[in-house]
């Protein structure tokens, strides 16, 4: 991809803020300490869980960094930022949260596989961007489209990092079509969080931000985009973040039985305490 490269590994990875919990190194997989998720509505970025799977990838030229749009339409296109910056700039106030959140709570039940999250793989942020409806406009996809003349119903999103979970190829996903043209559901193509441009470990300089789905949809560091037939044939859309029964037999099991996990419920987590606090028996009292 012009002006955008994946390192194959982690010599170049961004600065991060020291009071992040680190559940996993390389990929750096980190959360907040609870506390920063009730310190203020917005989280600020430096306390922003970050979920990765490869290196960082680096912007080495923004004039030249474009995303293609490709597949079932009748003429692909080149977007570069300067086509993004030009469509009308949308600011969604919306919680990014890993499927993988409170994995370890989970885990001290029963057995699950993943990295280990406590409560704070979620935050909100102010993501700032155009609307995916919008972009997909620019290639003759109206508003509200269920189907594209050739078949296309589900809008695939590639990126460039090297995950060893695809092989060494990239992380990608895909939501329908019609979600995707949805003005409504507000899916960005965000290119800013909480005011300012994304930051490397978040996407810079442009992610997927799909509201109210696990973040494992809201694909960062963009590279193309397919207008495909089916959903995404990706590991992370079908090989994981899918929900199995505890009776699950993980060496034999069939993907296929269920599908990837997109909205998920509501939920709620003491904040204001971490698990180590503890209070003497007797009367509380809250301030
Ligand atoms: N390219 C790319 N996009 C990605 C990922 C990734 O590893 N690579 N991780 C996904 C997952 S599982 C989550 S939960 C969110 C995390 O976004 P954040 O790191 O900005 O909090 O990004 C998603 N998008
Ligand atoms: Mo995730």
């Amino acid at each position: 991809m012009p002006g955008l490269i994946a390192p194959s590994d982690y010599s170049r990875e961004p600065p991060r803020h020291p009071c992040l919990k680190i559940n996993a190194k390389e990929p750096f997989n980190a959360e907040p300490p609870r506390a920063a998720l009730v310190a203020s509505y917005v989280t600020p970025v430096d306390y922003f869980y970050k979920r990765n799977h490869g290196p960082i990838p680096i912007v080495e030229d923004i004039e030249r960094y474009s995303v293609i749009i490709t597949g079932l339409i009748d003429n692909s296109k080149d977007i570069f930022m300067k086509d993004i910056w030009s469509l009308p700039k949308h600011t969604v106030t919306a919680t990014l949260q890993c499927a993988g959140n409170r994995r370890t709570a989970m885990s001290k039940t029963r057995k699950v596989r993943g990295v280990g999250w406590d409560v704070s793989a979620l935050g909100n942020a102010v993501w700032g961007g155009a609307k995916l409806a919008d972009v997909l406009e620019l290639v003759g996809i109206p508003k509200l489209t269920k189907s594209t003349p050739s078949g296309g119903k589900h809008v695939e999103f590639v990126s460039i990092d090297k995950c060893k979970e695809e092989n060494g190829g990239p992380y990608k996903a895909s939501i329908p079509l019609i979600q995707a043209t949805n003005p409504e559901a507000d899916v960005l193509l965000a290119y800013e969080m909480n005011g300012e441009p994304l930051n490397r470990d978040h996407g810079y300089p442009l992610r997927v931000v799909v509201p109210g789905v696990i973040g494992a949809r809201s694909v960062k560091w963009l590279d193309s985009i397919n207008i495909i037939a089916e959903e995404c044939q990706g590991f992370f859309m079908q090989k994981d973040y899918k929900m199995f029964p505890p009776t699950v037999d993980w060496d034999n099991i069939n993907w296929s039985t269920r599908k990837p996990q997109m909205d998920f419920p509501v939920q709620s987590a003491i904040c204001s305490l971490e698990d180590v606090n503890h209070i003497k028996p007797g009367k509380v009292s809250m301030l």
